[in-house]
């Protein structure tokens, strides 16, 4: 018997309009679940789609603060608690004007399965506010980051929600928030993670994500007995994932060509080799600047200004052979699919969160590529939190290398499940439907373990 799964998508929508990302997210997930709808006829019985798609809570909050020249200004946080069938809620906070629910809800949802995929006990979350952190002084990021934990902090702690870093926020503004959680708890907890390594952070959570997702990429790439060496590599973004994503690239023996920003992007035909990612690294991380500097030091490099990405995003328009978009959701349509396809590239992996549309999706599976969704290729990132989490609680923090070979069979590990999954219930090389039903399954049945609630 066939189950469709479509009344219930449908009645999601209706439920929630006008929040298209996260219809989006859903509808990528149901498609993969519907597959396997006969062979779990109990997750129809127990509602379990219904339940999924409702978050546990959602918390929407004035964060009100006072800009350097003594306005106030009033943004908008939000967490929302999507589920915590497996664990305490876990997901980043994003910073970014374009933040709403949702949004938040697309990130929240998809942080669901991700988390299950990395078989630690996380359940899934997400929050942020529409404050912008570019331009702002130090001071004025201090003074938000305090007003928004003042509400937060009632919200999370190490057992029942634990925050980390997304679009805009890094290692600064989790000092920030972390300080003003300590000091309205009056308790030392890693109720964050992304840390200091000096003040309970673990090594190697800023590298995780990148790194963990070129491991991937490297895995799925061996299924055709292939490797990075002399490949050409298109990235997009420049910040936390982007530069992780090169310097392990680099490290594998590939060529990087392209980083952008939401100013433009740099096409550098030489490749970008370890002294230039530095450049980057201090521009972004510290000088807080645009990627179009890179020209002005690199003037064999090409900059294209504010390309207008509406129609097609030339950055995917480059002869390569893979492609790991870094940056942010929706960020390759059709056009630019079939414009990565024509020039060759035979992997694209997802660094950032839903990066590609679902046409360009469907185009990828089509033409054979190998396509690595989001939800398996870049959790190594709250993997590593995860292990952060495992150091607080046990108070002993462990070495770089540990966590290194740790993220490393994190990854292996979600590769072969996501491959176990698809050979089983889809097709072979349909990593969207492996990760989705590996993800999927387990959450579902720790619902219906837990009875209805
Ligand atoms: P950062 O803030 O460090 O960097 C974001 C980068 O993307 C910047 O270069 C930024 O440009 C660019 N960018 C952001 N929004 C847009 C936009 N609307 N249009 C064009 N460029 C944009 O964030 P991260 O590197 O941490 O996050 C990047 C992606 O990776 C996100 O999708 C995030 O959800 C995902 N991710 C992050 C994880 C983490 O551990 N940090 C873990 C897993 C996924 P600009 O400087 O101009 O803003
Ligand atoms: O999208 C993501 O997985 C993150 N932003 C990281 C979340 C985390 O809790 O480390």
């Amino acid at each position: 018997m066939f189950v469709s799964i479509e009344p219930i998508l449908n009645s999601t929508v209706q439920k929630n309009p006008y929040e298209a990302e996260f219809h989006q997210a859903v509808t990528e997930v149901f498609r993969s679940i519907e597959k396997v709808m006969d062979s779990f006829p109990d997750f129809i019985y127990h509602k379990v789609l219904e339940r999924m798609t409702e978050p546990e809570r959602v918390v929407m909050f004035r964060v009100p603060w006072v800009d350097e020249n003594e306005q106030l200004q009033i943004n908008r946080g939000y967490r929302v608690e999507m589920s915590s069938a497996i664990g305490p809620y876990k997901g980043g906070l994003r910073f970014h004007p374009s933040v709403n629910l949702s949004i938040m809800k697309f990130l929240a949802f998809e942080q669901v399965f991700k988390n299950s995929l990395t078989s630690l006990s996380l359940g899934g979350g997400k929050g942020g506010s529409d404050f912008d952190p570019k331009g702002k002084s130090d001071l004025e990021v201090m003074r938000f980051c305090q007003s928004f934990m003042s509400e937060l902090y009632r919200h999370i702690g190490e057992t029942t929600d634990v925050p980390a870093g997304d679009i805009g926020v890094g290692g600064r503004e989790i000092g920030y928030l972390f300080g003003q959680y300590k000091r309205l708890k009056n308790q030392f907890t890693g109720a964050l993670t992304g840390k200091g390594t000096g003040w309970g952070g673990s090594f190697l959570r800023p590298e995780a994500t990148g790194y963990g997702l070129v491991y991937f990429a490297a895995r799925m790439l061996e299924t055709r007995e292939e490797s990075f060496e002399g490949k050409t590599c298109l990235v997009s973004g420049s910040g936390n994932v982007a530069q992780f994503t090169v310097e392990k690239l680099l490290e594998l023996g590939a060529k990087v060509v392209t980083l952008s920003d939401s100013s433009g992007y740099i096409f550098d035909g030489d490749g970008i080799d370890r002294e230039k990612l530095e450049f980057v690294k201090e521009l972004k991380n510290f000088r807080r600047g645009r990627i179009g500097e890179y020209k002005e030091k690199y003037p064999n490099a090409e900059y294209h200004h504010n390309p207008d990405v509406s129609e097609y995003n030339p950055l995917w328009n480059h002869a390569a052979d893979c492609a790991f978009p870094c940056a942010t959701q929706n960020e390759i349509n059709l056009t630019d699919a079939q414009n990565l396809v024509n020039n060759g590239v035979q992997l694209v992996a997802e660094g950032a969160n839903m990066p590609t549309r679902i046409e360009g999706v469907d185009l990828f599976l089509e033409k054979g590529l190998l396509y690595a969704p989001a939800k398996a290729a870049n959790a190594g990132g709250v993997a590593v939190s995860g292990l952060e989490m495992a150091q607080n609680g046990s108070r002993i923090a462990w070495s770089r290398q540990k966590v290194d070979d740790e993220l490393l069979k994190i990854m292996t590990r979600i590769h072969s499940m996501s491959v176990e999954h698809a050979e089983r219930y889809s097709e072979a090389h349909n990593y969207v439907d492996g990760a989705n039903i590996a993800g999927f399954i387990k959450v579902a049945q720790a619902m219906i373990d837990q009875g209805y609630v």
